[in-house]
This record gives structure tokens, sequence and C-alpha cells, in this order.
């Protein structure tokens, strides 16, 4: 990739790049409960966004995406992200790094990678963290890796228009490899829990669907828990996300909240309990336990937090019912993208034909098959 991406950057600009890249994530547990200030943990995968860049000398960015074979270029003196354009990443990072006094002058750049497209390996967020790294560099800013993740998630937000967390571009920027990041999204601090599965790999499995509704049902789920919140204000005063109950106020909320709602909080308060127990369970090379959270986690996304879609159910039910799977769930926001398999690695083979068929008997689609290698978060490359 490095050197294609050099190649096309010298044959389009005649100059050489400094190269910078940021990878996708899996998440191996702990789903939207970041913006509830909860827990996850998420890994950074091989797979990843590059971003090759350097000075033009104008007040202009050029660039050039090898995956759409656009050009596209803006002045740097009037930036506008627009909406559903693959630039507006590049434009976001760049309004926000200058709104912060960062002078950042005229730059080409050439942009590649090789996550699967559609699969939920949060290729925006690669990529925001990505072109961040760079230019952070390029002009020598040396921006801490917190406000790259910050300003990327703030792009998200302003510019894409989705009111996500800040767990994606976070693993991407401080990944490690074989190791998975127990993230604490209220200090936004992590520890670094090795990723040791003895006779057992992680795959991913692409139900090659994004539904359309996924990012104005995302928005919607996550005001629902802020409406939660502020009705469970009145009798937990110190209350400030559902991230500070316990499995044990369960009991009280239910009593307080509309049923709708509390299905909601209840994913998300037994979720991040699901995640410390995860990571224990993880540590201990309790691989069994480690997959029936996984299980558990899939049923509370789909049946409480309503954020699965047939595809995903049926991938996971299947590989759940498998005796050489120990877990499977949706991973990522949902409504499409990938589950994330606990599987024996003497049947991967096996895991995949068991699934592909019928898989495709029933949605007339072939699933893909990923197989996870935990690598290192965001870097320059030289
Ligand atoms: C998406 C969001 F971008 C994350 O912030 C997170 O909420 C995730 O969905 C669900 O856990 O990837």
């Amino acid at each position: 990739m490095i050197s294609q991406l050099t190649q096309t950057f010298q044959s389009y600009f005649g100059s050489t790049p400094l190269v910078a890249f940021a990878p996708g994530r899996i998440n191996l547990i702990g789903e939207h409960t970041d913006y509830q200030e909860g827990f996850v943990f998420p890994a950074t995968v091989k797979q990843g966004i590059w971003v090759g860049i350097q000075k033009n000398g104008l007040t202009q960015a050029r660039l050039y995406s090898i995956d759409f074979d656009q050009e596209f270029s803006f002045s740097l003196d009037f930036i506008s992200p627009k909406n559903g354009h693959w630039a507006t990443y590049v434009m976001g990072m760049c309004a926000l790094m200058k709104q912060s006094g960062y002078e950042v002058q005229g730059f080409d750049m050439v942009i590649g990678g090789n996550i699967p497209v559609g699969s939920g390996l949060s290729s925006s967020a690669a990529l925001s963290v990505a072109i961040g790294t760079a230019i952070s560099s390029l002009f020598d800013f040396q921006i801490p890796k917190k406000n790259i993740v910050l300003y990327s998630q703030k792009s998200e937000h302003l510019y894409a228009g989705v009111k996500c967390g800040i767990m994606d571009p976070y693993a991407s920027a401080f990944g490690a490899e074989g190791k998975a990041l127990l993230l604490d999204c209220r200090s936004n601090s992590h520890e670094e829990i090795p990723v040791n599965l003895g006779e057992y790999t992680l795959m991913l499995v692409n139900t090659k669907v994004k539904h359309s509704l996924a990012d104005s049902a995302y928005n919607k789920r996550r005001e629902a828990c802020e409406e939660s919140v502020k009705i469970l204000q009145t009798e937990f005063p110190n209350l400030i996300t559902l991230r500070d109950l316990a499995i044990t106020d369960l009991e009280k909320v239910e009593q307080l909240l509309p049923k709708e709602l509390f299905l909601k909080a209840k994913h998300v308060i037994t979720e991040c309990s699901r995640v410390h127990e995860a990571a224990t369970a993880l540590q201990a090379g309790e691989l069994g336990s480690f997959g029936k959270l996984l299980n558990a986690s899939h049923f509370s996304l789909s049946q409480d937090f309503e954020v699965s879609c047939p595809e995903l159910d049926f991938l996971a039910e299947k590989a759940q019912a498998l005796d050489f799977v120990l877990g499977s769930r949706m991973m990522g926001g949902g409504f499409g993208g990938c589950t994330l398999n606990l599987v024996k690695t003497s049947e991967l083979e096996a895991f995949q034909t068991a699934l592909t068929s019928p898989y495709d008997q029933a949605f007339q689609k072939t699933p893909e098959f990923i197989l996870v290698e935990i690598g290192e978060g965001a870097r320059v490359l030289g």
C-alpha cells in the first residue's frame, strides 16, 4: 500500500509524500455505551487508511482518493465541509485544527485504504485520524493524540451528522499490537489488555448490508439514553450518565422509566458490567465465559437496544449454535456490518462452510469472512 500510495502521489503531484497510517477497529464488547461515558473494549486491525501528504506552497488543499479515483480541491481560507462527500473528512479536520489555532498551510494529499466497505470497522474514524496524524506531522504541530481523537469525533458530529461516541477514533489512535483497550469513556483513558486466545481465533463475518436507517436510528438511541438520564435524575441526584448506574439499580430504574426507555437503559447498564466481566475472563484465559458474554451482548443489543437486523441476528444465531464457536455477536453501531465470532482455529473452514450457503439462501448474499489480526494504532510511516 505504501509503495502504491507513494507512486500515485509522485505521478499526481511530482513529489515524495510523508505517509501516515490509521487502522480500523473491532470491538470485543461494550456497544452503545461510549456516548453514555461507559466502558468499551476495542482493538485495532491491520487494515486501515494510508494518507500521503506534502506541502504545496499554495493556500489550497489538493486531494486525490485512490478508492473513488477522484480529485478534489478546496481553499484553506474558506472551508465549508458538506455532508456526503469523502473530502468532507479532510475539510472537517482542517477546519477544526484551524479553529484551535493550528495554521494549516497548503498541501497535496493522496488517500488509500483496504478496510472492507460497509464492514463496520470504522473506516471514517480511521480516515480522520490518519488525516490528523499526517497534517500534524507535516507541519510539525505535535498535536496530542487525544486532541486528534476529539477533532475526529467532532468532525463526525458536525459534518457527517452522526452523534457518535469516542470509541472509534480513540481505538484507531491508541491501538496496540496484540492488545485490546479497556477504555473508560468518561476519563478517556485506557488500560491495555493482552488478547491471548489460545486455540481460538477472532473472525468477522460481513453481512454486506448497511440499512439506510443506521445513522438516524443511532442518533435516536443516543437521545433515548439522554431522556432516561433526565427522568432518573429526580431519584438519583448524582447521576450524570447511565454509566453511573449498577445492575443493583435496575429494579428501581424499571419503576421510573417507560418500558421502551427502560430496555435501552438496561442494555447500557448491563453492557458496561459485561465489559468488566469480559476483561476479567480474558485475562484469566476463561474463554468459555468470555464467549458467553459475547452472546449475551448480542441478545441485549438485538432485543433490548434494538440495533440489530435480520442479517446480523441470522449470522449470530447460526454461529452460536456451532459447538466450535464460543461466542458471536453483532459489532459496532448495528443495522448491518459484521458479526464478531470466537471460533476454534482448526475449524475456521468448517465455520465458513456452515454459514455461507444458509446466509446466501436466506438473503441472496455471500457473506465475507475476515480474520482479525490485532495491529498497532495510528502512526507516521516515514
Ligand atoms: C459506532 C460509533 F461511532 C461508536 O461511537 C459507538 O457508539 C458504536 O457505534 C457502538 O458501540 O461505531
